[in-house]
C-alpha cells in the first residue's frame, strides 16, 4: 500500500506523565500501568501521495468542510511535497480513508488507540529523537530546518524505527477527536509521549494528520 509497518511486541508500560515534570497537565496524571497486545504500526505519518491515491480512486468528497488554516481539504496554506504528511483532513475524513484501505488490503487497519500510540512512543524513546516542532518566529532552527510540515522521513526514526512520533503533525487516535504527538507548531515543552489534546472530529486542521495500525499478531 506504499507504507511500511513495524511490529510492536506485546508488553506493559506506564501510561501518563511520570516523575515530577512541572510541565505535565492534569489529564496526563496519574501515571497508570497498562498492558498492550502486539500490533503493527506505520513507520510514518500517512503521506500526502497516499491520500491522493485514495481521492483519485474513490472521488472522495468530505461531508462537511470546516477548515482551520487550510485552503481546502488536504490543502494547507503552505506548500507540501507528496512525501509530507497529509493535513487539513478531519477525523471523519480519516475514517473514510481507512475504510478504503481496509477494503483494498483486507487487513484490520485502524487508527492507533491512545494506549497503543503512547506505548510505541515510549518504547521507541521518541522524546530523545530530533523533532519538527515550533522553532521560533523565524520558523527555523539548527535542529529543525522546517517551518511547516516536513517530509515524513526527514528526521531520524525512534528506537523502534518509527518516524515523526514527536512533532511534524499531531496524530489522530481511534478515540474520536483525540490527538497526540505534537506538531510543527508545538512548543518544545509539550513534546512528551503522554501529551494529548482534544479537537473537533469534523474539523480539519493544518497541524493534524494520522498514522495507521494493523491489529494483527506477528506472522
Ligand atoms: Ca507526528
Amino acid at each position: 500500500m506504499g507504507m511500511n509497518f513495524v511490529y510492536v511486541k506485546s508488553g506493559c508500560f506506564i501510561m501518563g506523565c511520570e516523575g515530577n515534570n512541572p510541565n505535565c497537565y492534569m489529564d496526563e496524571k496519574p501515571p497508570v500501568k497498562k498492558c498492550v497486545k502486539g500490533f503493527w504500526i506505520s513507520e510514518t505519518e500517512v503521506p500526502l501521495k497516499l491520500w491522493w491515491q485514495f481521492v483519485k480512486s474513490t472521488h472522495y468528497r468530505p461531508a462537511k468542510k470546516d477548515l482551520w488554516g487550510c485552503e481546502d481539504t488536504a490543502k494547507p496554506m503552505f506548500k507540501q511535497t507528496p512525501e509530507d504528511p497529509v493535513v487539513c483532513i478531519s477525523w471523519l475524513d480519516a475514517q473514510a480513508f481507512i475504510n478504503w484501505l481496509r477494503e483494498k488490503t483486507k487487513l484490520p487497519i485502524d487508527l492507533p488507540t491512545e494506549i497503543q500510540w503512547e506505548y510505541a512512543c515510549k518504547k521507541g524513546k521518541s522524546e530523545t529523537v530530533p523533532a519538527n516542532y515550533w522553532s521560533g518566529f523565524g520558523g527555523r532552527s539548527q535542529n529543525d530546518p522546517f517551518r511547516y510540515t516536513s517530509p515524513v522521513k526527514a528526521l531520524p526514526p525512534n528506537k523502534l524505527g518509527l518516524y515523526g512520533m514527536m512533532g511534524n503533525v499531531w496524530e489522530m487516535m481511534k478515540e474520536k477527536g483525540l490527538i497526540k504527538g505534537c506538531g510543527w507548531e508545538s512548543k518544545r515543552k509539550l513534546l512528551r509521549c503522554s501529551v494529548k489534546m482534544r479537537v473537533s472530529p469534523e474539523r480539519s486542521y493544518d497541524t493534524i494528520g494520522f498514522r495507521l495500525v494493523i491489529n494483527q499478531p506477528s506472522p
